[in-house]
Order: structure tokens, then C-alpha cells, then sequence
């Protein structure tokens, strides 16, 4: 760390060109520096009903507080599913809904801060459920519907879920003997819909119909600012996936940055196309947009480049949050497709999870006529810290400037500032509103966060310019980012190991044009397997079967050994030299 950058271009290549903003643009964030000057966290607190009242609960501020008012009947959320619903809630609906759910969460003994997991497709029921969670107090704990047994697992022995929302189809995935806490089932049944394997020893309840039994009043469940909110699994370098608990205040954060950067008014039609399963589906896919009253478009079912243009057309969508990934996807169908929507109604556009490229930026920008909008944080910051504005010139391949109020800065290990142009860790002073509160029962791992006094430590490496401008480098780690979505190659080396062809994993990111980086396994197979592409294909099925497809590797390469220290450590840095065709650097500490 702190080695110095001879010019900032050999990472990105076109970092002289600017995005020019019109003078006069109506942003809800006028003048960034002015802001960075006078703005106040404290001063959002006033927007909230609970610094009147003391008495606290996100749902109130996101359903409860519009329903009486003169959003009551506005759509909250337009659900779309292009193989077959269609359908709008208004803030009054969603309330009513919320309440309905937290009452049947009530009637079987659920309380505050029990631990409630979400395994859902992306349907209106999801958004309920999460919402009806809130509602009474206790935590939600999405879990992402590609997540196979072993990932379940690992998150619901960790939350000590004491309840689950889920379908019939992905039941058979929960390995229910193995979680004695889990005590109840609600289950999400279509028309005339069986479920098969239905675990004894458990509640099972049919949602429809305790729903429609259901009372449609709930008052809230009134809590502190201090209280939990949600919990996310993301997954770091070593270990298995982290619970990252935010708490309720976290709502100041996710207001204001859905007010700036986001640029968020009331007569938006907003799109956030990220699953609830990540902390982009819940910070800025609920908890933003109903703080600030926005309408909010869900679109269903998998990745396609023809109903993801139709939802824009369809819904005119105005404001657009999306990831690079997804951009690159769009990109790879060519230029007529978009051409036979109107993608007019689109007035800001903002991206996430992974550096934009130049390259996708000038894309997205020729078919629509803006440029997208980096946004740069993490599950564990759980909102926005380093963008792009809507009313200020940027450079192209830019992260971006601290958000008002947070301050972000390059610092080597002994939590110094470096010079500018300079590589170093990614640091933000603490303090900012929706900073975690915990990792679940570790101590320990939060604590490594914060390890240089006064500084979150991202794990990212990054440098700052003349402008201020932060630019993104790479992470410090081996956490993996695939398609946006993060990867502990821990978590795929232990699905890995668990094959029977298997010796031992070594797991790392390849660059990969679309998705950013893939999953790359190199495995050693157990004396008397021979290599093949069979083989490798189980494989790879193995972990999609008990893992989850996303977390799978793309590619797999056998070798004899798989490179560690003395005490036993893979060397991934070794396994990334490999993949490159690099030299391996300094092997001095590797095993015989
Ligand atoms: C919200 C989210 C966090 C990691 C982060 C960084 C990468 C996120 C980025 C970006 C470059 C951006 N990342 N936004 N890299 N430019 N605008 O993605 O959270 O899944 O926890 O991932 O994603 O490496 O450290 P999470």
C-alpha cells in the first residue's frame, strides 16, 4: 500500500473526459460544495415524525405517515411480472397489507427483534412480508431465492431465524432437522398449488389465508433509533458469509442520499432493478424510496433485455438504479433493440456494485441521452457514500465525491491520509447514519473494520485527484465481485471440497468483459479421478446444486497442487498470477 501511481490513467484510460451538466439543472442537490459546507445529519432527523413523537419504527415513516396524508392513494409500488402480473399498490394498500402480515406474525408469538427470513422470488409478497416485519419490530433476513442448502444453511444457523417466508417450490432446499430454531413457516401457495415435504416439528401456515383472516390494523411496534432494522449476508475473503446488522436511524442515511444522489421527487416512477436479497434492494429497492414518498417499480423474473426496455416504456420510468453488469448485458443485444422502445421518460440514472466502465457509461448515454451516475458503497455502510451528482460535472470513469456530511478518504495501515494519485485503502471517517451496527454474533469480525482508530476500512484500494474525485482501483481482499454480486471464495472452495472428485479449491475472480470479474476454481481432484470436461461440469453443477448458481464457478482449471503458505493458507495472489499468465512474485513463504 501507498505505492505511487505514475498517472491515475493506468487504471482507467479516458479519465480526462468530463461529463458536463447543464448550469442551470433542477436537481435537488444544487451546489455539492455548498452543501458539503452547511448540510447537517441532525437536520434530517426533522423530516422523520419520530423527532416529534420519540417514538420510532421505519414503517411508520415509509407507509403509515403517507397513508395520512395526501399520498395515501398514490402508488407506492408497481409490481410487473412479464409471465403474468401486473399490479399496483397505493402507500395506503402497502399499509394495510404490512399490517395484515404483522398481525398474523403476532398471532403466532413473534416479537421484536426475533429473526424472521425472507426467501422469496421477487413478488409483492416479499415487499409485504419485509414490510410486515418491520412493522412488530422484528428483523428481516432476505435471503436471495438462487441460495441452495448449504448457503441457507449458514445463514439461518447464524440469524437463529425463528420464522421463515418462502414458497412450496423452494422448500425443499431448507434443511429444516439441521435448524431447531426455525419454528414457523408461512408459505406463499399459488391457486391450487401443493406442498410437497413439509418438514414435522415446524407451524406451517398458509399466508393467503391467514392474511385474509387478519386484522387490517397495526399500530406500529415503537422502538429506538438504536433498534434493528435488517440483516444482510455478504460474504469477505476468509470465513463464512458475515450477518451485517443496521439499525433503524439507518433511515436518515437512506433518505437523504434517495433525495440527492438518487435525485428522488414526488412525481417519479423509480426503478431499482436490485433483488431485496442485496442491501441495494432493501436501502434504496424500500427503505428510500418510502421515506421519501416515491412510486417504485418492481419487475419480476429473470434478466431480459427486451421486458427491461418494455418496463421503461411501459411504467415511463424516470429515475433508473441499476449495476454495470446489467448495462453490459443491454449492451450485448446491440443498438436496434432500444431503438424499438421509448426510453424518453428516463431523466436520471445511477449505477452500483461494481466500477462503471467508459466504455458501458457512453452506451447507456447514447440510447438514453444520460449518462448513468456512479454510486459507491457497501452492505456494511448500508448507504451511498461516494457519487456522482446529478447537478455537477463529473470525469468519466469517476467513483465520485464523499457524500455531504461523510467524509472518505486514501489512508495507508497507519491510518495517515497519502498523498494524491496515490493507492491506498479506501477509508470513511465513522459516524455516517447508516453505518452497521453489528455482524451477528461476531464481535470479533466488526471489530476489524475499525481496526485503524476512527476509520471504516473498506477493504477497497482506490486513489483521489487534483478535483477530488475518488477513483475505484480493486479490492484489497479476495472478495470476489461477479455480475455485481459479491463472493467469498471461502464459501465456493468449501462447496467445492465437499465433491467427492475434489482433493482441494483454490478460488479466485478472472476479469471478464460483461460480468466484471467470474468465479475461477482451481481444483486438485483425489488420487485415482482423472481430469475431464465431464468432470468439470458436475463440478460446477455440484455447487450450483448446493450453493447457489451465481456463486458457481464459470471456469475451472485442475493442477496438481494448489499453492499455500507454511501454515496452510491458499495463495490466491499465486492463482491470480496463473490465471494471467504472470510471474508469481515473491513465493518465499509458500509450502514445499
Ligand atoms: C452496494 C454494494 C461492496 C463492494 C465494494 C466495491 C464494490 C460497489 C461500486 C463498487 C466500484 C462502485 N462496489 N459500488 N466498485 N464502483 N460504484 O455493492 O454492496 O455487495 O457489499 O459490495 O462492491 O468493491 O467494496 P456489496
Amino acid at each position: 500500500m501507498g505505492r505511487h501511481v505514475k498517472s491515475p490513467a493506468s487504471f482507467v484510460q479516458e479519465s480526462s473526459e468530463w461529463v458536463r451538466k447543464p448550469k442551470a439543472i433542477d436537481a435537488n442537490l444544487k451546489d455539492y460544495a455548498k452543501a458539503c459546507r452547511s448540510f447537517r445529519w441532525k437536520d434530517v432527523e426533522k423530516e422523520f415524525d419520530w423527532h416529534r413523537t420519540k417514538k420510532v419504527n421505519i414503517v411508520h415513516e415509509m407507509l403509515d405517515r403517507h397513508a395520512a396524508g395526501p399520498r395515501k392513494n398514490k402508488v407506492a409500488l408497481y409490481f410487473w411480472d412479464p409471465a403474468g402480473r401486473d399490479e399496483k399498490y397505493t402507500f395506503l394498500d402497502l399499509k394495510n397489507a404490512s399490517s395484515r402480515f404483522g398481525n398474523v406474525l403476532k398471532k403466532f408469538t413473534i416479537k421484536k427483534n426475533d429473526r424472521v427470513a425472507v426467501f422469496l422470488p421477487r413478488t409483492p409478497e416479499l415487499y409485504i412480508s419485509i414490510l410486515g416485519i418491520n412493522r412488530i419490530g422484528a428483523i428481516p433476513v432476505p435471503l436471495f431465492e438462487a441460495f441452495m442448502e448449504a448457503a441457507l444453511f449458514d445463514r439461518l444457523e447464524n440469524s437463529a431465524a425463528s420464522a421463515m417466508v418462502t414458497t412450496p417450490l423452494l422448500l425443499s432446499r431448507i434443511p429444516f432437522k439441521k435448524l431447531p430454531h426455525l419454528k414457523h413457516l408461512f408459505l406463499i401457495k399459488g391457486k391450487g398449488e401443493a406442498a410437497e415435504g413439509l418438514p414435522s416439528g415446524v407451524g406451517v401456515y398458509d399466508y393467503f389465508e391467514e392474511m385474509a383472516k387478519a386484522a387490517i390494523q397495526l399500530t406500529p411496534t415503537w422502538l429506538t433509533a438504536d433498534d434493528g432494522l435488517v440483516i444482510h449476508y455478504t460474504s469477505g475473503s476468509t470465513g463464512r458469509a458475515k450477518g451485517v446488522l443496521h439499525r433503524q436511524y439507518a433511515m436518515v442515511g437512506h433518505y437523504q442520499t434517495t433525495k440527492w444522489a438518487l435525485d428522488l421527487r414526488d412525481d417519479d416512477v423509480y426503478w431499482c432493478t436490485a433483488d431485496p436479497g442485496w442491501v441495494t434492494g432493501t436501502s434504496y429497492g424500500i427503505y428510500g424510496p418510502w421515506t421519501v414518498g416515491a412510486s417504485s417499480l418492481v419487475v419480476g423474473g429473470r434478466f431480459s433485455a427486451e421486458q427491461w426496455y418494455e418496463a421503461i416504456q411501459k411504467f415511463e420510468v424516470t429515475v433508473w438504479y441499476s449495476a454495470p453488469t446489467a448495462f453490459r448485458l443491454l449492451m450485448a443485444q446491440g443498438k436496434d433493440l432500444p431503438k424499438k422502445y421509448s426510453l424518453k421518460s428516463l431523466r436520471h440514472i445511477c449505477s452500483v456494485g461494481e466500477p462503471l466502465n467508459p466504455e458501458a457509461l457512453r452506451w447507456i448515454r447514447d440510447i438514453t441521452g444520460i449518462a448513468p451516475h456512479e454510486t459507491w458503497w457497501m452492505t456494511e455502510t448500508g448507504m451511498q457514500l461516494i457519487c456522482n451528482y446529478r447537478s455537477a460535472d463529473f470525469k468519466l470513469g469517476a467513483t465520485g465525491k464523499p457524500f455531504p456530511g461523510t467524509y472518505a478518504a486514501i489512508i495507508d495501515d497507519k491510518g495517515r491520509e497519502v498523498p494524491l494519485n496515490t493507492l491506498g485503502q479506501l477509508a470513511v471517517k465513522t459516524g455516517w447514519p447508516a453505518m452497521m451496527k453489528a455482524i451477528w454474533g461476531n464481535k470479533e469480525k466488526y471489530k476489524e473494520y475499525f481496526r485503524v482508530k476512527g476509520w471504516y476500512l473498506s477493504g477497497d484500494t482506490a486513489y483521489k485527484d487534483k478535483d477530488g474525485f475518488i477513483w475505484f482501483a480493486g479490492r484489497a481482499d479476495d472478495v470476489i465481485k461477479t455480475a455485481g454480486e459479491r463472493v467469498g471464495p471461502f464459501e465456493v472452495e468449501s462447496a467445492l471440497v465437499q465433491h467427492p472428485a475434489v482433493a482441494e479449491a483454490g478460488v479466485i475472480g478472472k476479469p471478464d468483459a460483461v460480468r466484471g470479474h467470474i468465479v475461477k476454481a482451481y481444483i486438485s481432484l483425489r488420487a485415482g479421478q482423472s481430469p475431464s470436461e465431464t468432470l468439470k461440469k458436475e463440478i460446477a453443477e455440484f455447487v450450483k446444486r448446493n450453493m447457489a448458481a451465481h456463486a458457481a464457478p464459470r471456469e475451472i482449471e485442475f493442477c496438481p497442487k494448489i499453492p499455500k503458505t507454511r501454515s496452510g493458507k491458499i495463495m490466491r495472489r499465486v492463482l491470480r498470477a496463473w490465471d494471467q499468465g504472470q510471474p508469481v512474485g515473491d513465493v518465499s513463504t509458500m509450502e514445499e
